[in-house]
């Protein structure tokens, strides 16, 4: 497998500004017709033209034509990935046909077929497996696509509007579609199928009225509510936040079962994870809902950025994903709390892409080069990417951003650009300087920022001192500072922020500032205080870095319960908590017996007593660091240690604090009848944390309320709740009673068995390794469809820390067992089933030769695709 470059990158050779499409589904085969209307690139052109080199993959070559010559095998050279043709004038016409074989793409990468509808997914190069074509997104062309299939495909969909339709012979019938948008063929799409059609309107802001539908197999008629309303909710705040209209007359949804990811944005023809569309209270829990409306979201967004303006190369992915993660996460916190939403997104990276940053394929926001693109559409890109555009956001301000965002719609609409454009857009419209900021675009890992404060009560100055690193990672040894923006407040001893003065200003502006720390050391000094204050620092967690300051546990407590800011209230109490079970962990790990500091148990009690906060905010504050997340802060990880003892936590919190948490559980659980809003959701979450506290308890009481939980519930959010605490307790007789009626309650949904799989894959208890075998034996279990491997072997391998971590390596070689099984059906979802093996580092000297064993056994099998390749080889380098 060869290595691509960044620095490599040039412009292409040829433009195609028409590209004509027919495709003829068979049962067996299909055959696609291309006719490309072809042009010399001019910039750089010299006297000879050169060869026209086509990449095409997987493809049978039935004919090619040159300006209407039909050539001969001499005329053309072939090659495993191109097609070479010498054209003999600057513009041209090149006709091809090829036959391919959707029925037999494992891979769901190009023309594929899904249960019995066809679809594609070409992001980033898979419409090299349709058709030979310049397959890289700066070659953007208009296309005409017309789909021929038998009328067992009523629904025939592509790209655009469509402008024609008939009937042929033999029960079969055609569709022409046309996109009057240049694009590049990455966001090219077509889908067949027998598909059932919910439709909706939306009026612009100009007036204009478009056309809405989502298509889904008619058993999923009615789960498309929310979809839709999130779609329509979305098209509103994107004219009122970033004054973007939508530009076709219609824009679809497809919904298909077999999905290599969540969704793809292709131009007014979205494809969907069906995961992502489908929701209804009885089969999909809150937290699914809250993932489609941020997904239909996020898709819908990329129509501008993204397909408007798009990508000059996949260096620059990025671009578009970073973009766009952050105006979703805009939408998610402007649709339910900002706070509980920035919450949950902070522990995600924090647990997810620091890691990622901390292990062998760390890279930089902007990837210098990759072996296989479809292995760098990682958390870096997606969240660091986000966060990177967040800070522009936190330095420019809300009027400033939007400046900068109209300055880079407006010119670089219709281009295909990179992030250097992104930026110079945002310092035009705001006459800044982002030249030192950038580094966030070309610098991996993630950076330390120790604090320190001094406070002179003579002068009445209080000092905040900043000093910033960044660890190695793979090819960069060495890192320069870059711009860190510190959302901060300083605080007096009731928890009030204080009026901040710099040194040198005339009077205080403000209680709340950004301090944009640029050097590897720099001192902020405030002026005009009379006692010493406490800082909050990094609020909402204004930079993706890792900050210490020297806070007592004492004014941990103190923040947790007084900073006016949501997000440090939450960051002080996870700090907390995290920092006495990291205590915890070395009394544990020693022999000696645990003792819980009073002063969590105090905040948890105050949490529990004070009706008048937030029960989403609530839930957030009780839950414990994530095992994961303590992994990530471990230098050594003792899985073990980390399970036991926050379960031990758990345990004597609940135990100690079982007569606050059962009346506010009953006050939750109302039996009032069910709704979507925030309010409700928050409620559930609350009640559901505290029953998985109460289940600790181990009693008779706990173990009633569940199961009537389980069967009373009237949403599948309290329903699965109630099936976690049962799956990980010890009351067999229960357990076993709801795993059964679930599964036969649900047996004919396969989302809804997803859950029942997670659920059960995820349990720490012994014998996972056990049960998750048996699970791949179970019917509903598919190794073709990439939902249920998540479900099953995903679950295992990055939630069940214990049981995958087994110290007899029994976890590690099953999943490299199943990786090689995979690897020659489906690439890319066998490279991603490889993250947990990829962080041997963070374990024990055992253990890391346990995984680096089966990282090896991988590397040694034969015929590896350029994807498991790249992640092993990167892993043992
Ligand atoms: N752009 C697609 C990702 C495609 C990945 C293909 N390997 C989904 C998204 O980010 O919206
Ligand atoms: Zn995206």
């Amino acid at each position: 497998p060869k290595t691509i470059y960044l620095k490599d990158y040039q412009a292409p050779e040829y433009w195609i500004d028409e590209t004509h499409l027919t495709f003829e589904l068979f049962e067996d085969h299909a055959l696609v017709h291309s006719r490309l209307n072809m042009r010399r690139n001019e910039q750089g052109a010299g006297q000879s033209l050169p060869p026209l080199v086509l990449d095409g993959q997987l493809l049978e070559l039935v004919s090619v034509a040159l300006d209407e010559q039909l050539l001969q095998a001499g005329d053309y050279q072939l090659d495993e990935d191109t097609l070479t043709l010498q054209p003999a004038a600057a513009a041209f016409v090149v006709a091809v046909t090829t036959r391919i074989e959707p029925q037999h793409n494992t891979a769901l990468e190009g023309l594929y077929q899904s249960g019995k509808m066809f679809c594609t997914q070409c992001e980033a190069e898979g419409f090299r497996k349709i058709t030979y074509y310049l397959d890289r997104p700066d070659v953007m062309s208009r296309f005409t696509t017309t789909v021929i299939a038998s009328r067992d495909y009523p629904i025939l969909l592509s790209n655009g509007n469509p402008v024609a339709n008939g009937e042929e012979k033999g029960g079969r019938h055609w569709v022409t579609w046309e996109d009057p948008f240049p694009k590049p063929a990455y966001l090219f799409a077509l889908v067949a199928g027998d598909l059932c059609l919910i439709q909706d309107s939306f009026t612009t802001m100009s007036g204009r009225e478009i056309d809405l539908r989502i298509y889904v197999e008619p058993e999923n008629r009615e789960q498309c509510g929310h979809a839709m309303d999130s779609l329509k909710r979305s098209m509103r705040w994107d004219e009122e936040v970033y004054g973007r209209e939508y530009d076709l007359d219609i824009f679809m949804i497809v919904a298909v079962n077999d999905f290599n990811m969540g969704a793809m944005e292709n131009k007014g023809l979205n494809i969907f994870n069906s995961s992502c569309v489908l929701a209804h209270p009885d089969t999909a829990t809150d937290l699914a809902f809250q993932r489609v409306e941020a997904v239909v979201a996020h898709e819908y967004f990329h129509n501008w950025s993204g397909n408007r303006v798009t990508c000059r190369d996949w260096f620059q992915l990025s671009l578009k994903e970073g973009f766009t993660v952050f105006r979703d996460s805009q939408f998610s916190a402007d649709m339910n709390s900002p706070t509980v939403s920035r919450i949950e997104h902070v522990g995600f990276l924090r647990a997810n892409q620091f890691a990622e940053d901390a292990g062998p394929m760390a890279h930089p926001v902007r990837p210098d080069s990759f072996i296989e693109i479809s292995n760098f559409y990682t958390l870096t890109v997606y969240e660091k990417g986000a966060e990177v555009v967040r800070m522009l956001h936190t330095l420019l301000g809300e009027q400033g951003f939007r400046q900068g965002s109209d300055l880079y719609f407006e010119r670089h609409d219709g281009q295909a650009v990179t992030c250097d454009d992104f930026i110079k857009a945002m310092e035009d419209a705001n006459g800044a300087d982002l030249g030192q900021f950038k580094r966030w675009y070309s610098q991996a890992g993630t950076p330390r920022l120790a604090v320190e404060s001094r406070y002179d009560a003579a002068k009445g100055t209080f000092s905040l001192l900043f000093r910033q690193s960044c660890p190695p990672t793979p090819g960069q040894s060495e890192k320069l500072p870059q711009v860190i923006p510190v959302r901060m407040a300083l605080l007096d001893r009731e928890g009030k922020e204080l009026p901040l003065q710099f040194e040198g200003e005339a009077a205080p502006v403000g209680t709340e500032r950004v301090l944009a720390v640029a050097g590897a050391e720099q001192v902020f000094t405030f002026t005009g205080l009379t006692e010493e204050p406490l800082p909050s620092l990094l609020r909402g967690f204004s930079a993706p870095v890792k900050m210490s300051y020297p806070y007592s546990r004492d004014d941990r407590v103190f923040l947790a319960k007084n900073d006016p800011d949501g997000f440090n209230r939450w960051e002080a109490g996870q700090a907390l908590a995290l920092e006495m079970l990291q205590g915890m962990i070395g009394i544990h790990q020693a022999g000696r017996p645990l003792l819980l500091d009073q002063r969590l148990r105090d905040v948890f009690y105050a949490l529990l007593t004070d009706r008048e906060l937030d029960p989403a905010m609530v839930a957030e504050m009780l839950r414990l660091p994530s095992e994961a997340y303590m992994v990530e802060v471990s230098e050594v990880a003792d899985v073990d240690a980390i399970h036991q003892v926050r379960e031990w936590v758990r345990g004597e919190l609940a135990n100690t604090l079982a007569d606050v948490m059962w009346p506010l559980y009953r006050d939750l659980d109302d039996g009032a009848a069910y709704s979507p809003d925030a309010g409700s959701m928050a409620r559930r979450s609350l009640k559901n944390t505290l029953l998985s506290y109460l289940m600790l308890t181990g009693s008779q009481d706990a173990v009633d309320a569940c199961v009537r939980q389980y069967v009373e519930a009237n949403n599948m959010t309290d329903r699965q709740a109630a099936l976690v605490c049962l799956v990980n307790s010890d009351f067999e007789k229960q357990k076993q009673a709801a795993l059964a009626d679930f599964a036969e309650r649900w047996k004919d949904y396969p989302l809804v068995m997803d859950q029942w799989f997670s659920v059960q894959a995820a349990c720490a208890l012994p014998g996972g390794l056990v049960r998750v075998e048996k699970l791949l034996e179970h019917p509903a279990f598919s190794m073709r469809n990439p939902n249920k491997i998540r479900a099953v072997i995903g679950a295992f391998a990055n939630q069940n820390l214990v049981n995958f971590h087994a110290a007899d390596g029994a976890g590690y070689r099953f999943l490299a067992e199943r990786i090689l099984q995979l690897d020659p059906l489906n690439p890319q979802v066998a490279a991603r089933l490889l993250t947990p093996l990829t962080r041997w580092r963070k374990y024990d000297a055992a253990r890391q030769e346990l995984m680096k064993a089966e990282l090896a056994r991988i590397m040694a099998a034969s015929s590896l695709s350029p994807d498991v390749y790249e992640v092993v080889s990167k892993s043992l380098a």
